[in-house]
């Protein structure tokens, strides 16, 4: 009944907007950062996710992504990612804005993507600032770029700006959609968090698909409570009979 009320909602508007988290992820078998079995329960977040602590020792923030370049290769989207490609196919306008690295929504045959926090599978140097992607992990401890420079993630850690022109789309996007979903996310992080409080203010209708609630769910219309890869592919096959 309730994912009825989404489905009349995605049907009418002219413009919708994601936000996605790791919870997207978990299902194909990604860490996601909080709560048990998260990352930051074996790492201390200011040591693998700020650049004083990859100046400090970037050994160990290379081990930390080295790990996880290794795991994103063994997974594969779930039927939460193929569903949110149907559901682009199915209706116009679908802008994707994800806080993953994970580019599992890419390989799901996603389309405008928002990538807030950079991508895992890319880096750069930290003397010439070019950037490359890579489909390995590094053999050595401390990959270096041709001119010799530090070879870091394309990540943002806490306390780094984002991509500017990134973020604006995003806030435009958020401003402007008709349904604004936020699926998977703790909403803990900024500037990622404050995208449900805009859409919400210029009268977008709101749904949050989580585990728990989250710190925003007082700004939600609808509050859809379970696994990602089990509520959107129920979406999708609503939205097939609605359309
Ligand atoms: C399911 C599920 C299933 C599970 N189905 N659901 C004080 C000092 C310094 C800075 C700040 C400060 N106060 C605020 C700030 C700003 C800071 C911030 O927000 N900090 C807070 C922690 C307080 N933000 C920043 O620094 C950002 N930059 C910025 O603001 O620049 C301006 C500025 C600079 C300096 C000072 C002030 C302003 C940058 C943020 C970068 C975040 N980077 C990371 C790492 C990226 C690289 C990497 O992946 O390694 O991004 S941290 C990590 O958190 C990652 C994620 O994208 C992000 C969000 O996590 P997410 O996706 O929500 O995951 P979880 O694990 O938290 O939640 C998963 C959810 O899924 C849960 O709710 C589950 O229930 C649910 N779930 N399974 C549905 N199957
Ligand atoms: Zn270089």
């Amino acid at each position: 009944m309730d994912l009825k009320l989404l489905g009349h909602q995605i049907k009418a508007a002219k413009s919708i907007a994601i936000l996605t988290g790791a919870g997207v992820s978990a299902e194909s078998g990604v860490a996601t950062f909080r709560g048990q079995d998260g990352l930051w329960e074996n790492y201390s977040l200011e040591d693998v996710a700020t650049p004083e602590g990859f100046r400090r020792n970037p050994e160990l923030v290379w081990s930390f992504y080295n790990q996880r370049i290794r795991q994103r290769l063994s997974v594969k989207p779930n039927p939460g990612h193929h569903a949110l490609s149907q559901l682009q196919k199915l209706v116009p306008q679908v802008t994707l804005i994800t806080q993953n690295i994970d580019g599992l929504h890419q390989e799901a045959h996603c389309t405008d993507i928002l990538e807030m926090h950079g991508n895992l599978m890319r880096v750069r140097c930290v003397r010439c600032r070019s950037k490359s992607d890579i489909d390995e992990p590094f053999k050595e401890a401390l990959p270096r770029c041709d001119c010799g420079g530090l070879l870091r993630p394309d990540v943002v850690w806490f306390g780094e700006i984002l991509d500017e022109k990134i973020l604006q789309t995003c806030f435009e996007k958020s401003a402007t959609c008709d349904v604004f979903l936020c699926i998977g996310t703790s909403s803990l992080v900024s500037p990622a968090s404050t995208l449900a409080g805009l859409a919400k203010n210029n009268g977008a209708y709101t749904c949050e698909m989580n585990l728990e609630p989250t710190p925003n769910s007082h700004l939600m219309d609808l509050i859809l409570t379970g696994k990602s890869g089990e509520i959107l592919p129920k979406l999708i096959s609503l939205l097939e009979s609605l359309l």
